[in-house]
C-alpha cells in the first residue's frame, strides 16, 4: 500500500470517555414535620427530626424579644495562621463547663436565664434527653452566618444529640454529606439538603449526623432581620 492510500483510509472512531460524566446532585429540601434518615453508613444512622411551630408564633415573638435583650451577647475573635477575624455573629454560652470549638474556649456560665431554663425543660420533656449546656447564636442580619462545620468536639462525646431552636427571621440551614475517602476531600458531588428554620422551629440532630454530615447557615443576598438560634447540647467533662 502506498503512503497516501494509508492516509485516506484513516477512520475516526468514537470512543466513550472512560470516566462517566458526573452530575452535581440537586439539593433536597426538608420543610415538613418529620423524622428523616439522612444516611446509613458503617459509622451509624444519621437522623434529623424537624418540628416547625414547636413554639407557637405568639409565644415565640415575646421569647425572641426577651432573649435579644437579656442574653449577654458577645463577639468572639478567632486566630488562624496568625490572622485574627471576628465571628460573623454574636454568641453566648450557658453551662457548668467551658466549651471549646475552633480552638476558641467559652468560659462556663451557670447562670441560666429563666426563659432558657423553661425552653430547655420543654425540649427535654419532648425528646426525653437531658441537656446541660447551650450555645446561643445571634445573626444580626443577612451578613451574619456560620460556616461549614460539624458539632464534633470531643467534649460532645460520640453521636451527640443536638436540639436547635430558632426564633426571628427564617434562615436556611444547609447540610452536606462528608465525601467518601475516594473523593479526597472534594465536596463537589456530595448530597446536600436545605432546611428553612423559621420562628419557633425545633431541629434535632442525632446518631452519626455530626460524624457524617456538615452544616452551615450561609449569608443571604437579600436583607434579613435578626435571628436567634439556641443549640442545646450535652457536654462531658
Ligand atoms: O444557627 C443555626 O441554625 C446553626 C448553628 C450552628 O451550627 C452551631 O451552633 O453549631
Amino acid at each position: 500500500m502506498k503512503k497516501d492510500q494509508v492516509d485516506t483510509q484513516k477512520q475516526f472512531v468514537f470512543e466513550k470517555p472512560s470516566e462517566v460524566e458526573r452530575k452535581i446532585p440537586d439539593a433536597g429540601v426538608i420543610d415538613k414535620t418529620g423524622v428523616y434518615e439522612l444516611s446509613r453508613l458503617p459509622t451509624g444512622i444519621s437522623k434529623i427530626h424537624l418540628i416547625p411551630d414547636f413554639i407557637d408564633s405568639e409565644q415565640a415573638d415575646w421569647i425572641f424579644e426577651q432573649l435579644l435583650q437579656d442574653i449577654p451577647w458577645g463577639q468572639r475573635t478567632h486566630v488562624r495562621q496568625e490572622v485574627s477575624f471576628e465571628e460573623p455573629r454574636l454568641t453566648s454560652w450557658y453551662g457548668e463547663l467551658p466549651y471549646t470549638y475552633s480552638r476558641l474556649t467559652m468560659q462556663p456560665n451557670p447562670n441560666w436565664h429563666p426563659l432558657l431554663t423553661m425552653l430547655k425543660e420543654r425540649i427535654e420533656e419532648f425528646t426525653g434527653y437531658t441537656f446541660n449546656s447551650l450555645l446561643c447564636n445571634l445573626y444580626r442580619n443577612e451578613k451574619d452566618s456560620v460556616d461549614w462545620h460539624s458539632d464534633d468536639e470531643p467534649s460532645l462525646g460520640k453521636n451527640p444529640v443536638i436540639a436547635s431552636l430558632s426564633f426571628g427571621a427564617t434562615r436556611t440551614f444547609e447540610m452536606r454529606k462528608k465525601p467518601s475517602p475516594e473523593e479526597n476531600g472534594d465536596y463537589t458531588y456530595v448530597e446536600r439538603l436545605r432546611i428553612p428554620l423559621d420562628h419557633g422551629t425545633l431541629l434535632m440532630m442525632e446518631g452519626a449526623t455530626q460524624e457524617d454530615w456538615q452544616h452551615r447557615v450561609p449569608k443571604e443576598y437579600h436583607s434579613r432581620d435578626a435571628r436567634i438560634n439556641l443549640t442545646f447540647r450535652i457536654i462531658y467533662p
